[in-house]
């Protein structure tokens, strides 16, 4: 499957929302076998109003022989906020890690930078595979790395939370998130396919995962502004950070 040059948000957002964005999508397109996934019509593109601001919504979603769901989407908020969020969930019979993604900024600069390849096995450990292939990356220096919240013990060792602080910065999260995409692609591409138990503990690893990210204040003050608290649940709970079943 390929992608139409659609207009897309991305050109009216900070470049390393938009160079993160093409980078997803070109990564995907070059190693994983995309299929639509099925997302109700009206969450394709959303749009509501946030102290007087428009909050724009768009949705891409994928999925793949390895991959329940790839999902990228893009937010904007009048001209102060922009976001990229995207979470690649694996299929309950693939024990991978859960790759996400998330970049927050405004007025020409992001304050979050976030990405890991988070384990979901109760030992919290990721595979080894992944371990050694993480350790041997080079090391990226980050001026101003941030504090992880409390819920975000789901995260590896390896996740970065940074705020990049020049072009330069920008570039080495880039290139980082580039390598963990392309790590996840190789490794997902030869695993071999689970059943049974272990199957189950994927599940609950996942199940973990959501619910931790479910506590995200931050993301639900946002859509609770511009949709309300309902609203914001269910799309927190089933767009967002839905649990395979
Ligand atoms: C932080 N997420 C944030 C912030 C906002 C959003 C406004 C605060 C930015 C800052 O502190 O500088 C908002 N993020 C959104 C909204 C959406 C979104 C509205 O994705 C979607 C519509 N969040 C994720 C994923 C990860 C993640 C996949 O969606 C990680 C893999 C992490 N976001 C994350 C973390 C923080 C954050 C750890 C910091 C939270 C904190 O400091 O309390």
């Amino acid at each position: 499957m390929s992608f139409t040059a659609t207009p897309s948000l991305r050109e009216e957002q900070h470049p390393l929302i938009r160079d993160l964005a093409n980078r997803i999508e070109a990564i995907w397109q070059s190693y994983l076998d995309l299929a639509l996934y099925p997302m109700p019509e009206e969450l394709g593109y959303v749009e509501g109003r946030l102290e007087g601001e428009k909050l724009t919504i768009e949705n891409r979603c994928y999925q793949t022989p390895q991959f329940r769901k790839l999902h990228l989407e893009l937010a904007k908020v009048g001209s102060t906020l922009d976001i990229l969020h995207c979470v690649m969930f694996p299929r309950s019979n693939y024990p991978l890690p859960m790759f996400g993604t998330d970049l927050v900024g405004g007025r020409g600069q992001i304050s979050a930078a976030i990405a890991d390849l988070s384990p979901v096995n109760a030992d919290r450990s990721l595979p080894a595979a992944y371990q050694n292939a993480l350790t041997a990356l080079p090391v990226a220096h980050f001026s101003q790395p941030r504090e992880l919240p409390a819920w975000g013990d789901i995260f590896s060792d390896f996740c970065l939370f940074v705020r990049p602080g020049s072009p330069e910065e920008d570039a080495t999260f880039l290139a980082r998130v580039t390598s963990f995409l392309e790590l996840h692609c190789q490794q997902a591409l030869s695993q071999a396919p689970v059943s049974g138990e272990e199957e189950a503990r994927v599940i609950a690893g996942q199940r973990n995962y959501c619910t931790k990210q479910q506590k995200n204040d931050k993301t639900r003050r946002v859509l609770e502004k511009a949709f309300g608290p309902e609203w914001a649940e269910y799309y927190m709970t089933t767009v967002l950070f839905d649990v395979a079943q």
